[in-house]
């Protein structure tokens, strides 16, 4: 973990660049990407800053575990409470932002 001064989620979960916010707590933040691959696509960080899942789990289990809960809460008021979490964890693997982020995406039926 290498905490950013120019990290782009940092300055979102710190409301100094502008988004709109979903869910909040003293350590969470999600708000809805501004880019939507479904009805409902929703990121959700830890505000404090890891580069990825794989750093968070290892450090704050219950951090994680937290994110989960949260994605719930997120489809049991949009969808019936079914969703698709997803971690893009590397370039190579679709990651873009280097602070952990869980796509929550759900509102509509999704094949694969
Ligand atoms: P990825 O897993 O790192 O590829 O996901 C990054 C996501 O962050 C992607 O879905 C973008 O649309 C989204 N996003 C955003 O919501 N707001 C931003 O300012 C930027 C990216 I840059």
């Amino acid at each position: 973990m290498s905490a950013s001064d120019d990290c782009l989620f940092c300055a979102i979960a710190a409301g100094q660049i502008p988004s709109e916010t979903v869910y909040e707590d003293e350590t969470t933040y999600a708000f809805k990407d501004i880019n939507p691959k479904t009805k409902v696509h929703v990121l959700i960080i830890p505000r404090k800053h890891y580069a990825n899942v794989a750093e968070l789990a290892e450090d704050d289990p219950t951090q994680l575990a937290h994110m989960v809960a949260v994605a719930q809460s997120i489809a049991d008021k949009t969808f019936h409470g079914e969703f698709r979490l997803e971690f893009n964890t590397g370039r190579d693997a679709g990651q873009s932002v280097f602070h952990v982020h869980a796509h929550v995406l759900t509102g509509e039926v999704l094949s694969e």
